[in-house]
């Protein structure tokens, strides 16, 4: 009778500590973390994009935002305006809210050391979106984004097929200094150096804008060398879309008169290419949020990644534009 109850006792104690306990984890979960759901910790990561400076830039923050909401992920986003000293304020401040993963388009490639030391050493991963920096890569965990040299080079095949390696070349470059205007200026080079009749007579930066790429083409067309254009490579389409105005301003046919191939193949691009304006577009994905968030959610449960993860991509020349078009979703 007495071992019985002795026994009783025992059973008690551990079930009342039991449930204390579990009363107890169920508290803490609630003070600690008020998002908390179903006992799951809601994931915060901060997210610092360039701007808003292209139709593949927009496409690919809703791409962000939209991934990030469908997995229930908390998303702090700043827009940088496309300054890095807006970037770098952004990533500090997500340091400071302790954010699990820190993601990030770097506008440029350079500068950005210390910035990322900061975050190693509050213990936060950081994930490079689009983008590549020139820094120590022990200060990243993952860089997801297309291969931009192969894109120039890509640019620069169509266009010595289209001309029969002739041509006399405009160049329209992105934002001075970041990766895909380093990157898409060098493929392109490498591409079309074997043709002695290629050159590029003219180059200049449109920033990856519409309204700056269409002011720049005014200035090539002016210029003494204007008259002797027959082709035109911009780093994106934006800037081709702005040129193509100012071909048709200077009384001259874009796609026609001037051969143009541009890269990112956005709707407004093969729209350009169904009206016979545009050559060709050489496709940059901007919908990387599945795979952006696919990563973050690894590093984030201390699971192994792979260092570099590449964009696949295509290229569409205009008589496959009409076709396409339909199926195009940014
Ligand atoms: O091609 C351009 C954008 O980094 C790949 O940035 C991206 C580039 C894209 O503004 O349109």
């Amino acid at each position: 009778m007495k071992r019985g109850l002795g026994l009783w006792l025992t059973g008690a104690v551990a079930l009342a500590l039991g449930m204390g306990l579990l009363v107890s984890c169920k508290d803490d979960t609630a003070k600690k973390d008020p998002g908390a759901t179903g006992g799951k910790k809601k994931l915060v990561v901060g997210f610092s994009q360039i701007g808003a400076e292209s139709a593949w830039r927009t496409a690919n923050t809703d791409s962000i935002k939209a991934e990030a909401e469908k997995r229930g992920i908390e998303l702090k986003f700043a827009d940088a305006q496309q300054k890095q000293q807006n970037q770098i304020g952004a990533i500090r401040a997500f340091i400071t809210q302790k954010v699990d993963v820190i993601a990030f388009s770097p506008v440029v490639e350079t500068g950005w050391e210390q910035v990322l030391k900061e975050a190693k050493a509050a213990g936060i991963p950081v994930v490079l979106s689009d983008r590549a920096v020139k820094a120590d890569d022990s200060l990243y965990v993952a860089f997801l984004g297309a291969d931009f040299i192969e894109e120039g080079r890509r640019a620069g095949t169509f266009l010595a097929k289209a001309t029969g390696g002739k041509a006399q070349i405009a160049e329209l470059r992105g934002t001075p200094g970041s990766a895909p205007e380093l990157d898409r200026a060098k493929g392109f080079r490498e591409a079309i150096e074997k043709y002695p009749d290629m050159k590029i007579i003219k180059s200049q930066t449109g920033n990856f804008e519409r309204a700056k790429g269409k002011e720049a083409m005014e200035a090539f067309l002016k210029s003494p060398e204007g008259a002797q254009i027959t082709a035109l490579y911009a780093h994106n389409d934006d800037m081709a879309l702005g040129a193509i105005q100012a071909i048709e301003e200077a009384g001259k046919k874009p796609g026609k008169d001037i051969t143009i191939v541009s890269i990112d193949g956005v709707k407004a691009a093969f729209e350009a290419m169904v009206d016979g304006k545009l050559n060709c577009t050489v496709e940059c994905n901007p919908l990387i949020g599945a795979q952006l968030f696919d990563i973050i959610e690894k590093v984030a449960a201390k699971k192994p990644v792979e260092k570099r993860i590449v964009v696949e991509e295509g290229v569409f020349e205009q008589e496959k534009a009409k076709d396409a078009l339909p199926t195009r979703k940014y």
